[in-house]
C-alpha cells in the first residue's frame, strides 16, 4: 500500500478534514444532514434528543476520521502495541469528551446556538455507558483516555454488556435494582464490525491425534459462539490520535447444529442459539466476591478468546515469526479477570502454532503483566476446577501443566517445604479444588503492579509474601491517578478557564504537573475571589440538582460534606452517617444560643451496594433514615441536612464533585488499594477528610498534611488493634449513637440490628469505635477551617496545585517505560 505511491497515501491522512470542516455553517449542515438521514427526523420538528443523536453522529464523524488515520498509521509503523484487557469499563459520557478532546467544543455550541439549542441541554441528553462496578473500571476508562492523549499504540478489550451496572432505585429507603438497558435508545459512540467477527468454543474434549510423528492434543469443542466485536474511538486530547476500545458481543454461531435443525423441532433449535447471546447480556454487579458461577468463567473465556484472535490475527498480518511476539506486544490483564488469557495463549501458541512447550512458555512470560486492585487475600479470585475441566477442559490440562512445572522449579530452590509449597501451588486442594487465578498470574507475568505504594508493601508482606520472597523483582507499584480531561475540563469548565488564565496557559490540561504553578497564588486576594465564586457556581448547581431529586432545599452557606462510592463495610460509610447522628444529637442538647456557633453542613452521601450485600444495603436504609428525622426537625434547620443521592454514577460524580467543599475518604487503614475518587476531588479543589490509607498517604505527601484532615489508626496498628478488640474501650458518644439506632430513634429497630451488632465489642472489624474520637476531632478541625474562608480557599488552591501527581498520564507513562516497554506513536498529520 505504502511502498510504490507514499504521497498518495499520504495524502489520504486528514484528506477527511477537508469535507468535515469545522466552522459554524459547515457544523449546523453537517448536524441537519443527521437530522434528516440519521437520525430520519425532520428538520422542521425534533426534540433536544434527536438533537443530541444528531450531534452526536456528526462528532462521531470526525472521530472515526482520526481513528483511520491513527490505525493506518499503526499499521504503517508497525511499533510494539499494548493490548489492555478489562472485563469493565465505566466510560460514562462521551460527548463532551469528544468535542473538548477533539478541540471543537466552541465551534459546535457556536452551531448550536444558531441552531437555536445549547449544547449544555444536549449533553444532559446522553445516558452512560455503565460497563463496570467502580473503581477498577472507572481506572481503565482514564488510563484509555490517557493513552491516546500520550499518543500510545493501545487498544483495549473489552465486552459489551447489554446490561450495564444495575440502576439503583430506592423505594422508602430501601435500594432496589433495575436492569440498566442502555442500548434502547442507540450508541453513536459504537462502530458494530460485523464483519470482525471470531468463533469462540466452549465444552467438549481433548484427544490425542499424531502429527508428524508426535503425538498432539486436540480439542473437540461442544459449543461455539460468535464473537462480534464494536469498536469505541477514544480521541486523545492536543492529538489527532484516536484509540480504539474494542467491546466484544456474543451472537449465535454460524456453525448450525443441523441435527436439531432435521429433526423438526425447528422452533426449539431457534430459541437454543439465541441463548448464546445471554454470554454478554450482563455485568456482574459485585465487586467484593468470586462464586464460581459458569456464566462469569464463560463471559471470561469468551472475552479472553475472541480478543486473542484478533490480536494474532493482527500479528501475523505482519509477522511470521512468533519469536517477534515479545517484540510487539505487551498484554497488560487488569485485576485476575483476564487471567485466562494465559492458558490460552499457550493453548494457541501450541495446539494451533505448533510451537514446543518451552518455546511457547518463554514467550508467554514474556508478554504479559498483571496489575492487582485487591488488598484482602480472601478477596483474591478462585475457579472450580471441575467447572473448569467441563467448560474448557484443554484449558485445564494445561495450567496443570504451568503448575506442574513451576512445583518442580520450585522445590528446587526451597526444597521440601510443603506447607509453602501448597500455599504457592496454583491449585488450592480441599474439598473443592480450585484455581488460584492470582497464583497462576504471578506465576506467568513479568511484572506485578499494585496500585499505590501502601499496596505494594500489603502485598509484600501480607497477599503475595511467599511470592515475594521468591520473585522480589516482579513487584512493583504505579500509583493510580485519573484524568484531567474528564474530571477537570470536562466536568468544571469554569474553574478550567480560572486555572488557565492564573497559569497563563492552557498547557496544564497535558502536563498536570504544572498545577503546581498555583502554589504561588494560592493567598492572592483576586485568585481567591475568583476561586470562591467558581465553587459557588458548582454548589448552585449541586443544590438545584439536590432540590429535584430529593426536595430537600439546602443553604448555600452550608459547608457540602460528600461521600460518595460503593457502599462497603470497609469504607465505613457507617462511621459517617454515625458521626452525622453524632452532630445532630449535640444540635439537639446544646442551648438555643449556642447553635449559632454551629458550621452549618449538608452531608451528601452516595453509592450503590451489591445486590446480595445485606449490610451495605441496611447502611443506605440508615442514612434515609436518619435523613428522615434530621431534615424534618424544626430544632436543626439549616445547621444539618444530609441528602442520598440515588443511582451514583459517573455522570453524577461530574456534578457533584466540582459542586463539593468537603469529601470524606474513611476506609480502616489497610483495605483501599488506592481510591481513585479522592484525586478527583482534590484536583476539582475539595478538601479531604481521609485515613492514612491507599494513595491518601502519597497526596498527603504532595499536598501536605496541613492541607487535609487526616484521623484514624495508621496500616500498621491495626492489626494489634484488632488483637486488643473487645479490650478497647470505645468512647461513650460511640456507644451512645450506636444505642440510638438500636433503641429505635430512627425506626426499623429490627432491621438495624444487625447492622449494629457488627459494632459490638469484639465485632467491630472495621474499628469503627477505635477511630471514633480520632474522627470527631478531624471533624472538628474541619469546621474550624470552614468558618476562615481565606484559609479555606488558600487550602483548596493548594489541593489542586499538589494534585499533579495524580494524573493518570503519570500512570501510563511508568506503565508505559516501566511495565509494557511501548514508545508514542503520534500520528503527524
Ligand atoms: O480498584 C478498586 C479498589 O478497591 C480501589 O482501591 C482502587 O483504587 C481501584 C482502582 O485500582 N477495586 C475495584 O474497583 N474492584 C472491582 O470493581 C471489582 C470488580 C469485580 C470483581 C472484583 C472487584
Amino acid at each position: 500500500e505504502f511502498g510504490e505511491s507514499k504521497s498518495k497515501v499520504e495524502k489520504m491522512f486528514g484528506l477527511m478534514d477537508v469535507f468535515l470542516k469545522n466552522d459554524s455553517i459547515s457544523l449546523q449542515k453537517d448536524i441537519l444532514d443527521h437530522v434528516e438521514f440519521t437520525v430520519a427526523r425532520s428538520r422542521f420538528s425534533f426534540d433536544d434528543f434527536e438533537a443530541y443523536q444528531a450531534l452526536s453522529h456528526s462528532v462521531r464523524d470526525r472521530l472515526i476520521e482520526r481513528w483511520h488515520d491513527t490505525h493506518q498509521y499503526f499499521k504503517k509503523k508497525d511499533p510494539k502495541r499494548l493490548y489492555f484487557l478489562s472485563l469493565e469499563f465505566l466510560m460514562g459520557r462521551s460527548l463532551s469528551n469528544s468535542v473538548i478532546n477533539l478541540g471543537i467544543r466552541d465551534q459546535y455550541a457556536d452551531a448550536l446556538n444558531q441552531l437555536g439549542f445549547e449544547f449544555e441541554v444536549l449533553a444532559e441528553q446522553e445516558g452512560d455507558a455503565a460497563l463496570g462496578n467502580g473503581g477498577l473500571a472507572r481506572l481503565s476508562a482514564c488510563q484509555m483516555d490517557s493513552l491516546a492523549t500520550l499518543d500510545y499504540p493501545a487498544w483495549g478489550y473489552g465486552l459489551r454488556y447489554q446490561y450495564g451496572l444495575f440502576r439503583q432505585i430506592i423505594l422508602d429507603g430501601f435500594q432496589l435494582e433495575q436492569p440498566d438497558y442502555w442500548l434502547n435508545f442507540g450508541n453513536p459512540w459504537e462502530i458494530e464490525r460485523v464483519h470482525v467477527s471470531y468463533p469462540v468454543k466452549f465444552y467438549g474434549t481433548v484427544e490425542e491425534e499424531g502429527l508428524n510423528g508426535q503425538t498432539v492434543k486436540v480439542w473437540i469443542p461442544g459449543e461455539t459462539v460468535e464473537a462480534v466485536a464494536y469498536d469505541n474511538p477514544i480521541p486523545g486530547y492536543g492529538t489527532r490520535n484516536a484509540i480504539n476500545l474494542r467491546l466484544w458481543a456474543a451472537k449465535p454461531s454460524g456453525q448450525y447444529d443441523m441435527e436439531s435443525y432435521n429433526t423438526g423441532d425447528y422452533i426449539n433449535a431457534v430459541v437454543n442459539r439465541q441463548k448464546a447471546e445471554t454470554i454478554s447480556n450482563v455485568l456482574y454487579p459485585d465487586d467484593r466476591s468470586y462464586q464460581g458461577k459458569e456464566l462469569r468463567l464463560k463471559q471470561q473465556y469468551f472475552f479472553v478468546s475472541a480478543s486473542l484472535q484478533d490480536i494474532i490475527r493482527r500479528f501475523k498480518d505482519d509477522h511470521s515469526n512468533f519469536d517477534e511476539l515479545p517484540e510487539k506486544v505487551a498484554l497488560q490483564i487488569n485485576d485476575t479477570h483476564p487471567s485466562l488469557a494465559i492458558a490460552e495463549v499457550m493453548r494457541v501458541l501450541i495446539d494451533e502454532e505448533h510451537l514446543d512447550w518451552s518455546r511457547a512458555w518463554n514467550m508467554t512470560c514474556k508478554i504479559f503483566s498483571f496489575t492487582t486492585h485487591t488488598v484482602q487475600p480472601e478477596g483474591l479470585e478462585k475457579i472450580p476446577v471441575d467447572l473448569l475441566g467441563t467448560l474448557l477442559p484443554r484449558h485445564l490440562q494445561i495450567i496443570y501443566e504451568i503448575n506442574y512445572n513451576f512445583m518442580e522449579q520450585l522445590k528446587s530452590v526451597i526444597g521440601q517445604d510443603y506447607d509453602r509449597l501448597s500455599r504457592m501451588s496454583i491449585i488450592e486442594e480441599g474439598a473443592v479444588k480450585n484455581i488460584r487465578v492470582a497464583n497462576l498470574s504471578i506465576v506467568c507475568c513479568h511484572t506485578v503492579n499494585g496500585v499505590s505504594r501502601v499496596h505494594l508493601d500489603l502485598l509484600k508482606e501480607r497477599v503475595f509474601k511467599d511470592f515475594f520472597e521468591l520473585w522480589p523483582q516482579k513487584f512493583h507499584y504505579k500509583t493510580n491517578g485519573v484524568t484531567q480531561r474528564r474530571w477537570v475540563v470536562v466536568s468544571n469548565p469554569s474553574l478550567s478557564s480560572l486555572i488557565s488564565r492564573c497559569l497563563g496557559t492552557e498547557s496544564w490540561i497535558h502536563n498536570v504537573d504544572l498545577l503546581a504553578g498555583l502554589r504561588q497564588h494560592a493567598s492572592d486576594p483576586d485568585l481567591q475571589h475568583e476561586w470562591k465564586m467558581v465553587r459557588k457556581v458548582n454548589k448552585v448547581r449541586l443544590a438545584e440538582y439536590i432540590q429535584t431529586l430529593s426536595g430537600v432545599k439546602v443553604s448555600l452557606d452550608a459547608m457540602f460534606d460528600v461521600q460518595i462510592k460503593r457502599i462497603h463495610e470497609y469504607k465505613r460509610q457507617l462511621l459517617n452517617i454515625l458521626g452525622i447522628i453524632h452532630r445532630y444529637d449535640c444540635i439537639k442538647n446544646m442551648e438555643k444560643s449556642h447553635r449559632r456557633k454551629v458550621v452549618p453542613r449538608v452531608c451528601i452521601i452516595g453509592g450503590k451496594a451489591a445486590p446480595g450485600y445485606d449490610i451495605a444495603k441496611k447502611i443506605i436504609k440508615l442514612c434515609h433514615a436518619a435523613a428522615d428525622i434530621i431534615n424534618n426537625d424544626a430544632d436543626v434547620g439549616d445547621l444539618l441536612k444530609l441528602v442520598f443521592i440515588p443511582d451514583y454514577n459517573v455522570s453524577v460524580a461530574e456534578l457533584v464533585i466540582p459542586g463539593s467543599d468537603l469529601s470524606q475518604h474513611l476506609s480502616t487503614a489497610g483495605h483501599e488499594a488506592s481510591g481513585t475518587g479522592s484525586m478527583k476531588f482534590l484536583m476539582n479543589g475539595c478538601l479531604l477528610l481521609a485515613t492514612a490509607d491507599g494513595a491518601i498517604v502519597e497526596i498527603m505527601e504532595e499536598v501536605g498534611a496541613d492541607n487535609m484532615f487526616l484521623f484514624g489508626a495508621k496500616v500498621d496498628e491495626v492489626p494489634a488493634l484488632r488483637e486488643k478488640g473487645a479490650s478497647v474501650k470505645v468512647p461513650l458518644q460511640f456507644a451512645r449513637v450506636v444505642r440510638m439506632v438500636r433503641d429505635g430513634h430512627f425506626g426499623f429497630k429490627d432491621y438495624f440490628k444487625p447492622l449494629c451488632d457488627t459494632l459490638e465489642d469484639g465485632k467491630d472489624f472495621y474499628l469503627l469505635g477505635d477511630d471514633f474520637a480520632s474522627y470527631l476531632e478531624a471533624q472538628a478541625a474541619v469546621d474550624r477551617a470552614f468558618v476562615d474562608p481565606e484559609k479555606w480557599t488558600r487550602m483548596s488552591i493548594l489541593s489542586t496545585a499538589g494534585s499533579g501527581k495524580f494524573s493518570s498520564d503519570r500512570t501510563i507513562e511508568e506503565y508505559a517505560k516501566h511495565t509494557w516497554g511501548i514508545e508514542p506513536c503520534k500520528c503527524p498529520f
